[in-house]
């Protein structure tokens, strides 16, 4: 293209990328902050490959000033012979040609890779430009790109000591509305990539704060799971297995701890199976069979008593990795392994591992049969305190809260409710609310700690009571989106510490004992205005201090007036619905599950008992949502 002229394998490759730049949402989801990023995980999921075939050792993210992103890694350099048919060197393939499935390279698979897999080409395309340096044979070569077209050949531009490859694009402003880097975003998944990958260090740098992390975790997963149960107390070594059947290679970690909460997380192939599949139910089973099996033997559990799944999995911490060529992802959010073999081959695998455990370590096996036990008698004490005192628990219950205003659409799918702080901020709901489509259900006071709370103690809160029977969808195993009676549920509280305190707390009740609503994409958090600035008869809300400043900047400050919302209580119920609830002007955030393994551990950490880790919480809270257009 260099030279002018147009070959037919040249206007191939451009029309390839320029589907690309047409389309983007068809190749990386879409233009928002999620697809930018997956800019940078593809990347660094072709680095991981070079790392899992065990040439790569240390990865590198730098985020530059300008928002241009390196990603840099030791393997072997990306290949730079001429390509026999297309008569290109094969790193300008790489990045110029669109294969399906986005497998770049000749490999039969590839190991990591997000779920859209789409390859480096994608992210050339969408780049205003891309420049690749690659350290191969003593040579340093550099070929650089422009919104996907080459700008400059192969070409060599110094000497080598070493190998590796080294990116540097900038994500293209036409394509993409915002090109900021969420530092924190990127920090989680490369942490957590570090975990499932041995050996490999990574490295993130942020060039604009000076921010740098490191990664590099000897342990794999048995590092992974004590840092997930950081803030718990463990009651022994974790366990550990590593191995390949039939070419699968599996890989768990697990320990129990003092608490009652159930953390299980799953990969395959590095990606997060956030709605499980069948390496999570090959293991759940076995774990079940192996505890009850050990149990009966060594006479620690009667012949008629039997545990349940859930006996076994309370203050569990659990994570399974699995490694295979053909990975089938199902699932409303493709985050579901559904390779059926699968199952059988964790499930014989991890038994027998599980059970040779039990049987070296006699005194572990019995503390965790002691814990399971307990959870099994409050489990049947709980049932048949409710079976007695109640003919007819809340849960099937046809009457709704007193508290709650209902709104008068019964269509789950256009109808909304608010949780919301405090009565006068509630009454102002009511009153500002389209009772069409929006229900308001006033919260008072601090709802259950339920990281400390056990299931049992949690559905006897008469808060948490209050909320499930208003959404309607049930509670632990029985929860079911499709029950909810909306599909909008939207906490709003106040901007201060206690508002995020709140927010907390109901985040922790629904990712503990509503998990599917979160999975659905039905929970939401209000963004109620900071500031609201009057200039003669402007009057325009804020919602960050940046907005301020920028606003205060553009009017001058001659006539104009702030006022610093401290609580929604401050607003009329008409300010709170041009604000806050008004569909046509208001922003929500979505919460996502898109990091379980972070959240879960924040939240033990914040309803644990030491207050430093708290309060840095609350203040990184906000966060962790992603910003999503209603
Ligand atoms: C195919 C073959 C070879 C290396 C790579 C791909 C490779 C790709 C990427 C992407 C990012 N970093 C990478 N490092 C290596 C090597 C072939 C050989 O040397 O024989």
């Amino acid at each position: 293209m260099s030279n002018g002229k147009y070959s037919a394998e040249d206007i191939k490759v451009l029309r390839g990328l320029e589907a690309v730049r047409k389309r983007p949402a068809m190749y990386i989801g879409d233009v928002g902050k999620r697809g930018l990023h997956h800019l940078i995980f593809e990347l660094v999921d072709n680095a991981i490959d070079e790392a899992l075939a065990g040439y790569a050792s240390t990865i590198r993210v730098v985020i530059h000033k300008d928002e241009s992103i390196t990603v840099e890694d030791d393997g072997r350099g990306i290949p730079v012979d001429i390509h026999p048919e297309l008569k290109v060197p094969a790193v300008e393939v790489v990045f110029s040609t669109l294969h399906a499935g986005g497998k770049f390279d000749s490999k039969a698979y590839r190991i990591s890779g997000g779920l859209h897999g789409v390859g480096a080409s994608v992210v050339n395309a969408l780049s205003e430009w891309l420049i690749a340096e690659v350290m191969r044979d003593g040579k340093i070569y550099r070929i650089s790109f422009r919104r996907g077209e080459k700008e400059k050949p192969l070409e060599v531009i110094g000497e080598a000591s070493s190998t590796g490859t080294r990116i540097t694009f900038k994500p293209d402003p036409q394509i993409f509305k915002k090109t900021e880097i969420d530092y924190q975003l990127l920090r989680e998944r490369l942490r957590e990539l570090a975990f499932l990958v041995d050996n490999t260090k990574i490295i993130l740098e942020d060039e604009r704060t000076g921010e740098r992390d490191e990664f590099h975790y000897e342990g794999g997963l048995i590092e992974f799971v004590k840092y997930l149960d950081e803030a718990r107390q463990a009651l022994h070594e974790p366990f550990h297995m590593k191995t390949l059947r039939n070419d699968v290679e599996i890989e768990i970690a697990l320990e129990y701890n003092n608490s009652f909460v159930e953390t299980l997380l799953t990969f395959a192939n590095t990606i997060n199976t956030h709605e499980g599949g069948t390496h999570l139910s090959g293991f759940k089973a076995a774990l079940t069979k192996a505890l009850n099996d050990y149990g009966k033997k060594m006479g620690i559990l009667k012949e008629n008593v039997s545990l349940t799944g859930d006996d076994v999995r309370e203050g569990l911490t659990a994570v399974i990795h699995v490694k295979l060529r053909d990975p089938q992802f199902e699932g409303q959010t493709k985050t579901k392994l559904g390779n059926g073999y699968i199952k059988g081959l964790v499930e014989s695998a991890f038994y027998e591992r599980f059970y040779r455990f039990l049987d070296e370590n006699p005194r572990v096996a019995q503390l965790i049969l002691d814990k399971a036990l307990l959870a099994a008698r409050s489990r049947e004490a709980a049932r048949k305190a409710r079976e007695l005192t109640r003919r007819k628990s809340f849960l099937e219950s046809d009457s709704l809260p007193g508290k709650l205003a209902d709104c008068t659409s019964r269509d789950p799918s256009e109808s909304e409710l608010f949780i919301v702080e405090g009565e006068s901020a509630g009454g102002s709901a009511k009153q500002g609310r389209n009772r069409e489509f929006q229900a308001i259900l006033p919260l008072k006071g601090k709802i259950l700690n339920v990281e400390k709370a056990r299931f049992d103690k949690a559905l006897a809160n008469e808060e948490i009571k209050t909320i499930v029977s208003a959404i309607g969808a049930g509670l632990g195993d029985e929860c079911d989106p499709g029950k909810a009676r909306y599909h909008r549920i939207i906490i709003m509280t106040d901007a201060d510490v206690d508002g995020s305190h709140i927010r907390t707390l109901l985040l922790t009740l629904f990712y503990r004992f509503m998990r599917p609503l979160i999975e659905a994409g039905f929970i939401y958090i209000a963004t109620p205005p900071l500031y609201r600035v009057k200039k003669g008869k402007k009057e325009i809300y804020l919602y960050s201090d940046e907005e301020l400043e920028e606003t205060l900047k553009e009017l001058g400050t001659d006539g104009v007036t702030i006022q610093r919302y401290k609580g929604l209580g401050e607003m009329n119920a008409e300010q709170l619905w041009e604000t806050t609830m008004n569909p046509e002007t208001r922003t929500l955030k979505k919460v996502t599950m898109e990091d379980a393994a972070e959240a879960d551990r924040l939240f033990s950490i914040l309803m644990g008992d030491k207050v430093e880790p708290r309060r840095k919480f609350i203040q990184e809270n906000a966060k962790k949502a992603v910003n999503i257009d209603v």
